[in-house]
């Protein structure tokens, strides 16, 4: 069944699914409504009170019973099933996937890119390559939502949250914040473009791009004036955003504690190197094992103390809570994993 004036376009192959599942769920609603208000209906009237007629009296049917267990349980185990493995796929991005950093700050979203670069307003990701969103807040709880994806996800201040995704229709999608966060709150929209091979070739070699076809209406969008944060982007030769974190990692002096097994990096060996630690597993002080990612490390930044590494009884690490922006903090994180 597919009601395609009520819904977005399905523009991944979750998004297909995600579908299937909901007009699944849809179909077997209206079915027992049906079904049960239409027994109703007819028992009203067919065994409606007359003169004389006595009420049939049954019991202790066990086949019924047991249908009226069993045929409840598959279908909804069946339906659980179902969902499961869609969420499971929605949820679980490959292991190549593209990262692209979101910032969420009222009233609007931010992206920077592997290669450097940061627009504001429009996510450019290429058609049919797997992409993970790592999103965070500048200021209050927001909510990343793509409906044409079927993606949707909170943005909290202090943490990473994720959505992945493949685009399979090129153009522009509607992005929208999907969590009341102030007076503007409304106007907090973006647009998602998904860029054929050749355009993201010049994407990522700092072109400007200019609107694309609205996906949903597959008309030329109109022409709008450029966002001067994109035009500056293609003007300046971007620097990649690990090469923007090993800058942060100098001037804020994590440095001159941290051997980050660079060799230009001198041997400081007050704190652990961090070379080679993302997605493996930190020993604590308190006993816990915790895996190394992109929340962790922003912890450990900000609260030094939080997450005391075993073998150390205090930590002489100063905490950067409130010293490095979202974007430093984004490049910070990029530079770390990528150290080998
Ligand atoms: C004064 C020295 C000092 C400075 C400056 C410092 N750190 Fe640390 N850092 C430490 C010590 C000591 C530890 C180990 C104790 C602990 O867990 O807090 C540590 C732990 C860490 C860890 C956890 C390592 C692991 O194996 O999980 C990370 C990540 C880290 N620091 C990153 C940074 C970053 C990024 C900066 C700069 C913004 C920085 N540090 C600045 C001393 C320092
Ligand atoms: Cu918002």
């Amino acid at each position: 069944m597919q009601f395609p004036n009520l819904m977005p376009i399905a523009a991944t192959d979750a998004a297909v699914r995600w579908n299937s599942l909901y007009n699944f769920l849809l179909g077997i609603s209206v079915f027992f409504f049906v079904l049960v208000i239409g027994a109703m209906i007819l028992f009203i009237i067919k065994y409606r009170a007359r003169e004389g007629a006595k009420t049939f009296y049954f019991r202790d049917h066990h086949f019924l019973e047991a249908c009226f267990i069993a045929i409840p349980t598959i279908l909804l185990l069946g339906i659980f099933g179902w969902g499961y493995s869609v969420y499971n796929s929605m949820m679980r991005p490959p292991a190549d996937a593209l990262e692209i950093h979101v910032i969420g700050k009222q009233w609007l979203w931010q992206f920077q890119y592997d290669n450097g670069r940061t627009t504001i307003g429009n996510l450019y990701v290429p058609l049919n390559k797997p992409v993970k969103l790592i999103m965070t807040s500048q200021d209050v709880i927001h909510d990343f939502f793509i409906p044409n994806f079927r993606v949707k996800s909170d943005v909290v201040p202090g943490m990473y949250t994720s959505v992945w995704f493949e685009a399979r229709v090129p153009g522009e999608h509607q992005v929208f914040c999907g969590m009341y966060c102030g007076t503007s709150h409304s106007q907090m929209l973006a647009k998602l473009v998904v860029l054929n091979d050749q355009q993201w070739a010049e994407f990522q070699r700092g072109k400007k791009i200019g609107p694309q076809p609205d996906a949903r209406l597959n008309l030329a969008a109109e022409d709008t004036t450029a966002d001067p944060s994109e035009a500056q982007a293609a003007t300046i030769e971007p620097v990649s955003l690990a090469t923007q974190g090993r800058a942060v990692f100098e001037t804020k002096g994590c440095v001159s504690c941290h051997s980050a097994g660079d060799p230009t990096h001198g041997g400081a060996n007050i704190g652990p190197s961090l070379a080679g630690i993302f997605g493996k597993n930190a020993a604590l002080q308190d006993g816990q094992t915790i895996r190394r990612d992109e929340s962790y490390l922003r912890q450990v930044i900000e609260q030094p103390q939080s997450h005391l590494l075993k073998g150390y009884q205090q930590s002489v690490m100063p905490t950067f809570k409130g010293l490095i922006s979202e974007t430093e903090m984004n490049s910070l994180i990029a530079y770390i994993k990528s150290l080998k």
